[in-house]
Protein backbone atom coordinates (compact mmCIF):
# COMPACT_ATOMS: atom_id res chain seq x y z
CA UNK A 1 0.00 0.00 0.00
CA UNK A 2 1.46 3.41 -0.53
CA UNK A 3 0.01 7.48 -0.43
CA UNK A 4 0.11 9.63 -3.26
CA UNK A 5 0.91 13.02 -2.22
CA UNK A 6 -2.57 14.14 -2.10
CA UNK A 7 -3.55 11.78 0.86
CA UNK A 8 -4.93 8.81 -1.32
CA UNK A 9 -4.19 5.48 -0.14
CA UNK A 10 -3.53 3.03 -2.84
CA UNK A 11 -2.35 -0.57 -3.04
CA UNK A 12 0.24 -1.24 -5.22
CA UNK A 13 -1.26 -2.75 -7.74
CA UNK A 14 -3.87 -0.25 -8.84
CA UNK A 15 -1.49 2.98 -7.78
CA UNK A 16 -1.66 4.53 -11.21
CA UNK A 17 -5.61 4.14 -11.09
CA UNK A 18 -5.19 6.25 -7.61
CA UNK A 19 -2.83 8.47 -8.67
CA UNK A 20 -5.28 9.54 -11.85
CA UNK A 21 -7.79 9.93 -9.34
CA UNK A 22 -5.80 11.77 -6.92
CA UNK A 23 -5.17 14.05 -10.41
CA UNK A 24 -8.73 14.73 -11.41
CA UNK A 25 -9.72 15.82 -8.17
CA UNK A 26 -8.19 18.75 -8.32
CA UNK A 27 -10.72 19.68 -11.74
CA UNK A 28 -13.48 17.57 -9.45
CA UNK A 29 -17.17 19.45 -10.24
CA UNK A 30 -17.23 19.12 -6.30
CA UNK A 31 -14.64 21.22 -4.85
CA UNK A 32 -14.44 19.67 -1.29
CA UNK A 33 -15.97 16.31 0.67
CA UNK A 34 -18.21 18.06 3.00
CA UNK A 35 -19.94 20.28 0.92
CA UNK A 36 -23.13 21.16 2.06
CA UNK A 37 -26.71 21.57 -0.11
CA UNK A 38 -30.27 22.52 0.90
CA UNK A 39 -33.36 20.59 0.97
CA UNK A 40 -36.76 20.73 1.44
CA UNK A 41 -36.02 18.53 5.17
CA UNK A 42 -33.01 20.90 5.92
CA UNK A 43 -29.24 21.01 5.08
CA UNK A 44 -27.71 17.53 3.93
CA UNK A 45 -23.57 17.21 4.15
CA UNK A 46 -22.15 14.89 0.94
CA UNK A 47 -19.14 13.39 2.33
CA UNK A 48 -17.04 11.37 -0.74
CA UNK A 49 -16.13 8.29 1.17
CA UNK A 50 -14.11 7.02 -2.41
CA UNK A 51 -13.59 8.42 -5.54
CA UNK A 52 -11.64 6.49 -8.53
CA UNK A 53 -14.08 4.02 -9.25
CA UNK A 54 -14.90 3.17 -12.99
CA UNK A 55 -18.41 3.52 -13.58
CA UNK A 56 -19.86 2.38 -10.39
CA UNK A 57 -23.03 0.20 -11.00
CA UNK A 58 -23.69 -1.74 -7.92
CA UNK A 59 -22.98 -1.56 -4.28
CA UNK A 60 -23.59 -4.23 -1.45
CA UNK A 61 -22.66 -3.16 2.24
CA UNK A 62 -21.02 -6.45 3.94
CA UNK A 63 -21.51 -6.95 8.12
CA UNK A 64 -18.91 -5.09 8.83
CA UNK A 65 -19.62 -2.05 6.83
CA UNK A 66 -17.17 -2.66 3.96
CA UNK A 67 -18.59 -2.71 0.95
CA UNK A 68 -18.80 -4.23 -2.27
CA UNK A 69 -18.74 -2.21 -5.37
CA UNK A 70 -19.04 -3.67 -9.07
CA UNK A 71 -17.09 -1.45 -11.87
CA UNK A 72 -18.94 -1.62 -15.17
CA UNK A 73 -15.96 -2.86 -17.29
CA UNK A 74 -15.75 -5.74 -14.88
CA UNK A 75 -14.59 -5.25 -11.83
CA UNK A 76 -15.50 -6.35 -8.46
CA UNK A 77 -14.09 -4.02 -5.36
CA UNK A 78 -14.01 -3.96 -1.96
CA UNK A 79 -13.89 -0.34 -0.27
CA UNK A 80 -13.25 -0.12 3.17
CA UNK A 81 -15.33 2.63 5.41
CA UNK A 82 -12.22 5.22 5.37
CA UNK A 83 -12.47 4.92 1.24
CA UNK A 84 -9.60 2.35 0.90
CA UNK A 85 -9.98 0.50 -2.63
CA UNK A 86 -8.86 -3.23 -2.86
CA UNK A 87 -7.73 -4.76 -5.84
CA UNK A 88 -10.16 -6.62 -8.07
CA UNK A 89 -11.67 -9.21 -6.80
CA UNK A 90 -10.67 -12.87 -8.41
CA UNK A 91 -13.16 -15.35 -8.99
CA UNK A 92 -15.72 -13.22 -11.51
CA UNK A 93 -18.00 -15.15 -14.08
CA UNK A 94 -16.77 -14.29 -17.91
CA UNK A 95 -17.99 -11.16 -18.28
CA UNK A 96 -19.13 -9.00 -21.73
CA UNK A 97 -18.73 -5.46 -21.33
CA UNK A 98 -20.66 -3.96 -24.13
CA UNK A 99 -22.42 -0.61 -24.33
CA UNK A 100 -24.83 -0.54 -21.47
CA UNK A 101 -23.33 -4.14 -20.32
CA UNK A 102 -20.77 -5.52 -18.00
CA UNK A 103 -20.39 -5.99 -14.51
CA UNK A 104 -23.74 -4.64 -13.45
CA UNK A 105 -25.20 -5.35 -9.74
CA UNK A 106 -24.24 -7.33 -6.71
CA UNK A 107 -26.29 -8.60 -3.71
CA UNK A 108 -25.55 -10.64 -0.60
CA UNK A 109 -27.41 -13.65 -0.14
CA UNK A 110 -29.76 -13.03 3.67
CA UNK A 111 -27.73 -16.01 4.79
CA UNK A 112 -24.44 -14.50 4.23
CA UNK A 113 -23.37 -14.33 7.91
CA UNK A 114 -23.38 -18.02 7.80
CA UNK A 115 -22.85 -19.08 4.59
CA UNK A 116 -20.85 -16.12 2.44
CA UNK A 117 -22.27 -15.91 -1.00
CA UNK A 118 -22.25 -12.99 -3.35
CA UNK A 119 -24.48 -12.50 -6.21
CA UNK A 120 -23.72 -10.87 -9.27
CA UNK A 121 -25.52 -9.45 -12.54
CA UNK A 122 -23.60 -9.40 -15.77
CA UNK A 123 -23.75 -8.76 -19.71
CA UNK A 124 -22.06 -12.19 -21.06
CA UNK A 125 -21.44 -13.51 -24.29
CA UNK A 126 -22.92 -16.82 -25.51
CA UNK A 127 -23.14 -18.40 -28.96
CA UNK A 128 -26.07 -16.30 -29.98
CA UNK A 129 -24.89 -13.03 -28.77
CA UNK A 130 -25.02 -11.44 -25.55
CA UNK A 131 -27.41 -11.31 -22.75
CA UNK A 132 -27.91 -11.22 -18.88
CA UNK A 133 -26.79 -13.87 -16.21
CA UNK A 134 -26.11 -14.27 -12.97
CA UNK A 135 -23.62 -15.80 -10.76
CA UNK A 136 -22.65 -16.55 -7.35
CA UNK A 137 -19.73 -16.86 -5.39
CA UNK A 138 -18.70 -17.67 -2.04
CA UNK A 139 -16.48 -14.16 -0.60
CA UNK A 140 -12.99 -15.56 0.71
CA UNK A 141 -10.73 -12.64 1.33
CA UNK A 142 -10.64 -11.03 -1.81
CA UNK A 143 -11.69 -14.12 -3.93
CA UNK A 144 -15.10 -15.21 -5.26
CA UNK A 145 -14.56 -19.39 -5.40
CA UNK A 146 -16.91 -21.70 -6.61
CA UNK A 147 -18.38 -19.46 -8.89
CA UNK A 148 -21.54 -21.13 -10.62
CA UNK A 149 -23.69 -19.33 -13.24
CA UNK A 150 -27.22 -19.99 -11.65
CA UNK A 151 -29.51 -17.95 -14.41
CA UNK A 152 -28.73 -17.00 -18.31
CA UNK A 153 -31.60 -14.67 -19.88
CA UNK A 154 -32.72 -16.63 -23.41
CA UNK A 155 -32.86 -15.78 -25.84
CA UNK A 156 -29.39 -14.32 -26.26
CA UNK A 157 -29.14 -11.00 -28.18
CA UNK A 158 -27.32 -8.44 -30.02
CA UNK A 159 -26.29 -4.95 -29.36
CA UNK A 160 -25.17 -3.38 -26.21
CA UNK A 161 -28.83 -1.62 -24.69
CA UNK A 162 -31.13 -2.57 -22.15
CA UNK A 163 -29.92 -5.30 -19.73
CA UNK A 164 -31.60 -4.48 -16.37
CA UNK A 165 -29.70 -6.21 -13.77
CA UNK A 166 -31.25 -5.55 -10.39
CA UNK A 167 -30.82 -7.98 -7.76
CA UNK A 168 -33.30 -8.20 -4.88
CA UNK A 169 -33.50 -10.68 -2.12
CA UNK A 170 -36.94 -11.69 -0.75
CA UNK A 171 -36.73 -12.28 2.91
CA UNK A 172 -38.15 -16.05 2.21
CA UNK A 173 -34.31 -16.60 0.24
CA UNK A 174 -35.63 -16.19 -3.82
CA UNK A 175 -34.10 -13.75 -6.02
CA UNK A 176 -35.91 -11.07 -8.15
CA UNK A 177 -33.99 -10.50 -11.21
CA UNK A 178 -34.75 -7.16 -13.50
CA UNK A 179 -34.28 -7.64 -16.78
CA UNK A 180 -34.77 -5.19 -19.72
CA UNK A 181 -36.02 -5.89 -23.80
CA UNK A 182 -32.32 -5.49 -25.33
CA UNK A 183 -33.62 -3.08 -27.60
CA UNK A 184 -36.24 -5.15 -29.24
CA UNK A 185 -39.45 -4.15 -28.31
CA UNK A 186 -42.29 -6.87 -29.07
CA UNK A 187 -39.68 -9.39 -27.00
CA UNK A 188 -40.90 -8.16 -23.65
CA UNK A 189 -44.68 -8.96 -24.77
CA UNK A 190 -43.32 -12.75 -25.30
CA UNK A 191 -43.49 -15.21 -22.42
CA UNK A 192 -41.26 -17.84 -23.81
CA UNK A 193 -38.42 -14.99 -24.11
CA UNK A 194 -36.65 -13.57 -20.94
CA UNK A 195 -36.41 -10.38 -22.20
CA UNK A 196 -38.18 -7.62 -20.81
CA UNK A 197 -39.29 -8.84 -17.76
CA UNK A 198 -38.88 -9.55 -14.02
CA UNK A 199 -37.55 -13.11 -12.98
CA UNK A 200 -37.79 -14.69 -9.76
CA UNK A 201 -35.91 -17.89 -8.83
CA UNK A 202 -34.97 -19.45 -5.59
CA UNK A 203 -31.08 -18.82 -4.31
CA UNK A 204 -29.54 -22.01 -6.92
CA UNK A 205 -31.64 -20.35 -10.01
CA UNK A 206 -34.26 -22.85 -9.66
CA UNK A 207 -38.15 -22.23 -10.53
CA UNK A 208 -40.13 -21.39 -7.31
CA UNK A 209 -43.06 -23.45 -7.52
CA UNK A 210 -45.81 -20.86 -6.96
CA UNK A 211 -44.44 -18.59 -9.71
CA UNK A 212 -47.33 -17.41 -12.43
CA UNK A 213 -46.68 -18.79 -15.19
CA UNK A 214 -45.16 -22.99 -14.12
CA UNK A 215 -47.07 -25.54 -15.73
CA UNK A 216 -47.73 -23.31 -19.12
CA UNK A 217 -46.25 -24.76 -21.64
CA UNK A 218 -43.75 -22.64 -23.96
CA UNK A 219 -43.33 -20.10 -21.39
CA UNK A 220 -40.04 -19.00 -19.78
CA UNK A 221 -41.32 -20.01 -16.07
CA UNK A 222 -38.75 -17.73 -14.26
CA UNK A 223 -40.91 -14.96 -15.58
CA UNK A 224 -42.85 -13.17 -12.75
CA UNK A 225 -43.85 -9.97 -14.39
CA UNK A 226 -43.60 -8.73 -18.19
CA UNK A 227 -44.48 -6.02 -20.58
CA UNK A 228 -41.07 -3.99 -18.75
CA UNK A 229 -39.10 -1.76 -20.86
CA UNK A 230 -35.44 -1.63 -18.86
CA UNK A 231 -35.51 -2.04 -15.13
CA UNK A 232 -32.07 -0.74 -13.37
CA UNK A 233 -34.03 -0.19 -9.90
CA UNK A 234 -35.85 -1.91 -8.11
CA UNK A 235 -36.23 -2.82 -3.47
CA UNK A 236 -38.54 -4.42 -1.65
CA UNK A 237 -41.56 -2.65 0.41
CA UNK A 238 -39.95 -2.32 4.04
CA UNK A 239 -43.78 -2.86 5.46
CA UNK A 240 -45.98 -4.54 2.32
CA UNK A 241 -42.77 -7.19 1.73
CA UNK A 242 -43.41 -6.47 -2.57
CA UNK A 243 -41.16 -5.65 -4.61
CA UNK A 244 -40.81 -1.88 -5.86
CA UNK A 245 -39.51 -0.91 -9.61
CA UNK A 246 -39.28 1.66 -11.96
CA UNK A 247 -37.82 1.17 -15.84
CA UNK A 248 -36.85 3.80 -18.16
CA UNK A 249 -39.00 4.63 -21.00
CA UNK A 250 -38.48 6.20 -24.18
CA UNK A 251 -38.39 9.50 -24.65
CA UNK A 252 -40.89 10.42 -21.53
CA UNK A 253 -43.25 7.23 -19.75
CA UNK A 254 -40.44 6.30 -17.10
CA UNK A 255 -42.64 4.66 -14.59
CA UNK A 256 -42.94 3.64 -11.23
CA UNK A 257 -44.56 0.13 -10.52
CA UNK A 258 -45.55 -2.48 -8.33
CA UNK A 259 -44.22 -5.85 -9.37
CA UNK A 260 -46.94 -8.50 -9.32
CA UNK A 261 -46.78 -12.07 -9.82
CA UNK A 262 -48.30 -12.28 -13.58
CA UNK A 263 -49.06 -8.93 -14.11
CA UNK A 264 -47.74 -7.38 -17.68
CA UNK A 265 -46.87 -3.71 -17.54
CA UNK A 266 -47.68 -3.09 -21.02
CA UNK A 267 -44.12 -2.07 -22.92
CA UNK A 268 -44.18 -1.46 -25.77
CA UNK A 269 -48.10 -1.79 -26.52
CA UNK A 270 -48.72 0.91 -23.65
CA UNK A 271 -46.58 4.06 -22.87
CA UNK A 272 -46.57 7.58 -21.66
CA UNK A 273 -43.33 8.26 -23.64
CA UNK A 274 -42.78 8.59 -27.55
CA UNK A 275 -39.84 7.56 -29.57
CA UNK A 276 -36.64 9.43 -29.82
CA UNK A 277 -36.56 12.42 -31.51
CA UNK A 278 -39.42 12.13 -33.58
CA UNK A 279 -41.86 12.62 -31.29
CA UNK A 280 -44.19 9.72 -32.89
CA UNK A 281 -46.42 7.84 -30.66
CA UNK A 282 -45.63 3.94 -29.40
CA UNK A 283 -47.92 1.73 -29.40
CA UNK A 284 -51.54 1.64 -29.20
CA UNK A 285 -51.69 4.49 -26.19
CA UNK A 286 -51.32 4.73 -22.58
CA UNK A 287 -54.11 2.40 -21.13
CA UNK A 288 -55.40 -1.09 -22.08
CA UNK A 289 -57.09 -3.87 -20.53
CA UNK A 290 -54.94 -5.98 -18.72
CA UNK A 291 -51.85 -4.29 -18.95
CA UNK A 292 -51.24 -1.88 -15.71
CA UNK A 293 -51.05 1.04 -14.90
CA UNK A 294 -47.42 2.83 -13.07
CA UNK A 295 -48.08 4.16 -9.67
CA UNK A 296 -45.96 7.27 -11.22
CA UNK A 297 -44.56 7.95 -14.49
CA UNK A 298 -42.39 10.99 -15.75
CA UNK A 299 -42.30 13.34 -18.90
CA UNK A 300 -39.67 14.25 -19.28
CA UNK A 301 -37.63 11.40 -18.44
CA UNK A 302 -35.13 11.45 -15.65
CA UNK A 303 -33.91 8.01 -16.60
CA UNK A 304 -34.12 6.42 -13.60
CA UNK A 305 -31.08 4.28 -11.98
CA UNK A 306 -31.38 2.31 -8.26
CA UNK A 307 -33.97 2.73 -5.94
CA UNK A 308 -33.64 2.41 -1.83
CA UNK A 309 -36.82 2.88 0.95
CA UNK A 310 -35.46 4.96 3.51
CA UNK A 311 -36.04 3.31 7.14
CA UNK A 312 -33.48 4.86 9.74
CA UNK A 313 -33.21 7.24 12.33
CA UNK A 314 -30.52 9.51 10.82
CA UNK A 315 -32.97 11.41 8.52
CA UNK A 316 -36.22 11.20 10.68
CA UNK A 317 -37.99 13.30 7.60
CA UNK A 318 -37.12 10.84 5.02
CA UNK A 319 -38.61 7.68 6.95
CA UNK A 320 -40.95 6.00 4.69
CA UNK A 321 -39.49 7.82 1.81
CA UNK A 322 -38.34 6.52 -1.72
CA UNK A 323 -35.00 7.74 -3.46
CA UNK A 324 -33.99 7.27 -7.02
CA UNK A 325 -31.03 7.96 -8.69
CA UNK A 326 -31.84 10.24 -12.07
CA UNK A 327 -28.86 9.64 -14.76
CA UNK A 328 -30.39 12.46 -16.99
CA UNK A 329 -30.92 15.28 -14.73
CA UNK A 330 -28.32 14.29 -12.31
CA UNK A 331 -30.12 14.78 -9.53
CA UNK A 332 -32.04 12.53 -6.51
CA UNK A 333 -35.42 12.04 -6.48
CA UNK A 334 -37.26 11.63 -3.52
CA UNK A 335 -40.65 10.63 -3.54
CA UNK A 336 -43.46 10.73 -0.92
CA UNK A 337 -45.52 8.04 -0.32
CA UNK A 338 -49.24 7.38 0.95
CA UNK A 339 -49.59 3.90 0.58
CA UNK A 340 -49.13 3.26 -3.11
CA UNK A 341 -49.83 7.09 -4.26
CA UNK A 342 -47.08 9.03 -4.71
CA UNK A 343 -47.94 12.43 -2.79
CA UNK A 344 -44.80 14.48 -3.36
CA UNK A 345 -41.50 14.49 -5.24
CA UNK A 346 -38.59 16.55 -4.56
CA UNK A 347 -35.41 16.81 -7.41
CA UNK A 348 -32.35 17.25 -4.98
CA UNK A 349 -28.31 17.66 -5.22
CA UNK A 350 -28.78 18.79 -8.74
CA UNK A 351 -25.32 19.06 -10.84
CA UNK A 352 -23.75 18.53 -7.54
CA UNK A 353 -22.54 14.97 -7.98
CA UNK A 354 -23.59 14.31 -11.77
CA UNK A 355 -25.10 10.58 -12.82
CA UNK A 356 -26.71 8.84 -9.87
CA UNK A 357 -26.49 5.29 -10.58
CA UNK A 358 -27.06 3.78 -7.28
CA UNK A 359 -28.66 4.78 -3.90
CA UNK A 360 -28.63 1.99 -0.84
CA UNK A 361 -28.98 2.88 3.04
CA UNK A 362 -26.29 2.09 4.61
CA UNK A 363 -26.14 -0.21 8.19
CA UNK A 364 -25.49 3.51 9.75
CA UNK A 365 -28.20 4.59 9.03
CA UNK A 366 -27.03 7.42 5.99
CA UNK A 367 -27.74 7.23 2.38
CA UNK A 368 -25.20 6.36 -0.17
CA UNK A 369 -24.65 7.16 -3.70
CA UNK A 370 -22.89 6.23 -6.75
CA UNK A 371 -21.59 8.09 -9.48
CA UNK A 372 -21.53 6.56 -12.92
CA UNK A 373 -18.60 8.39 -14.49
CA UNK A 374 -15.59 7.56 -15.49
CA UNK A 375 -14.01 9.11 -12.35
CA UNK A 376 -17.00 7.74 -10.10
CA UNK A 377 -17.49 8.07 -6.35
CA UNK A 378 -19.34 7.10 -3.04
CA UNK A 379 -20.91 9.44 -1.47
CA UNK A 380 -22.90 9.61 1.87
CA UNK A 381 -25.61 11.93 2.94
CA UNK A 382 -25.40 13.42 6.43
CA UNK A 383 -27.58 15.31 8.04
CA UNK A 384 -26.26 18.94 9.16
CA UNK A 385 -26.39 19.01 12.98
CA UNK A 386 -28.22 22.77 13.38
CA1 LIG B 1 -45.81 0.25 -18.22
Amino acid sequence: MMQTSMGFKCFSSVVWHCVLAAMLVVNAPLSAAGEVEKTESGPVRIHIVARGLEHPWGLAFLPDGRMLVTERPGRLRIVEPDGLISPPLSGLPKITALGQGGLLDVALHPGFVDNGLVYLSYAAQGRSGVGTEVARGRLEGNALVGTEVIFRAMPKGRGGRHFGSRLVFHPDGSLFVTLGDRGDRPRAQRLDDHAGSVIHIDDKGAVPPNNPFVGRSSVNSEIFSYGNRNVQGAAMHPVTGELWAHEHGPQGGDELNVIRAGVNYGWPVITYGVNYGLGTSIGEGTHKEGMAQPLHHWVPSIAPSGMAFYTADRFPKWRGNLFIGSLKFRQLVRLELRGEDVVHEERMLQDVLGRIRDVRQGPDGYLYLLTDDSDGVIARLEPVEN
